[in-house]
């Protein structure tokens, strides 16, 4: 049972049992076993922010809140290296090869609007009244591939709150850096209306699955994962969560997001993973696990259903899709 601090109390279907439940130690252990066994290097692409005062100590205490079970684990190669990060080029492997082109320090991310807390907070700032916890959540790209992911980081419901919101604030909007003066190397060609938008329902963003990643595979997450700090909304298609934030924005109205103003009748607001709405151009009712050869179904939700239905309840997803 979570509690979300702003209204209501949830009860989560994925986490845990008491047995699914690794204790620090034999997690440590096996963390490091699988560190060892998917890295055969570590690139040049960690952020700098690993340096950040605290970072370190978080990682190492951070206990397994979420984990998806009877999936495997996608390995570090296939989470870092098969990337969807525009502003670093649209192929699958740009990212990877130009991650060294985002500079991450200094960060700050700029909080406005319905709220009693507006300001520049630096990510030391963002980070530092926050425990981490890993979980574990599928990824569910529109395009039809998946995989499972091992996240850092902590609830965006903890981030949110601290801010204060009003009761004004219906949505949150989220952008990722753009300084028209010194683009990223995608962000030379007009391919989306710079800089990247997202957004969520207030509920949507309050509610415990909701969750700001700082990190990967216990490290500091890696510039094409969308360093330094990226959403992660796990029942929804991979392109709501939005990487390396630098503005959150408490609005009134539901905010313009970057899918859905290059094709709106492709691409909803809400875009939560749903087998039986096709996407115009393909079927959404099976996807391609990184690293597995046949197709499996996609799960409602992508497996949340449990979980995040209720917030949909009377909603033709059909139509608001
Ligand atoms: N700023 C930004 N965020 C983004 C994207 C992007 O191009 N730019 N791509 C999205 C898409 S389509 C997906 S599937 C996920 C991929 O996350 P991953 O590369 O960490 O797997 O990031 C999302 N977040
Ligand atoms: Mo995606």
């Amino acid at each position: 049972m979570f509690t979300s601090k702003f209204t209501k109390t949830y009860s989560l279907s994925s986490p845990l049992k008491e047995s699914d439940v690794t204790p620090e130690s034999s997690y440590l252990n096996r963390r490091s076993f699988l560190m060892a066994a998917s890295l055969p290097f570590i690139g040049n692409s960690y952020s700098a922010h690993a340096a950040l005062a605290g970072f370190d100590a978080k990682a190492s205490s951070a206990k397994t809140s979420h984990t998806v079970e009877g999936e495997k684990l996608n390995s570090f190669e296939d989470i870092t290296q098969y990337n969807n990060f525009y502003e670093l080029g649209t192929a699958k492997t740009d990212p990877y090869k130009n991650a060294d082109a985002l500079v991450t320090e200094p960060w700050s991310v700029a909080i406005e609007g319905h709220c009693a807390k507006p300001g520049t907070y630096t990510l030391e700032d963002i980070i530092k009244p926050h425990a981490f916890e890993e979980r574990i959540y599928r990824l569910r790209c529109v395009e039809a591939w998946s995989m499972v992911v091992p996240w850092l980081g902590f609830s965006l419901a903890d981030l949110l709150t601290r801010f204060e919101p009003t009761s004004k604030a219906k949505y949150v909007a989220f952008e990722t850096l753009y300084d028209p003066k010194n683009p990223l190397p995608g962000q030379n060609r007009p391919v989306i209306d710079w800089p990247y938008r997202e957004g969520l329902r207030m509920d949507e963003a309050m509610h415990p699955l909701s969750f700001m990643a700082l990190g990967l595979y216990g490290k500091s997450l890696p510039n094409q994962n969308g360093a330094p700090l990226r959403l992660v909304v796990p029942w929804k298609y991979g392109f709501k969560s939005i990487k390396s934030i630098v503005k959150i924005r408490f609005v009134e109205s539901m905010p313009k997001t970057s899918w859905n103003m290059l094709q709106a009748s492709e691409y909803g607001f809400y875009s939560n993973v749903n087998p039986s709405v096709s996407h115009p151009r393909w079927s959404q009712s099976r996807e391609r696990r990184l690293g597995e050869l046949f197709k499996r179904p996609t799960l409602m939700f992508n497996g949340y259903e449990k979980d995040v239905a209720s917030l949909y309840k009377g909603m033709d997803l059909k139509k608001y899709f």
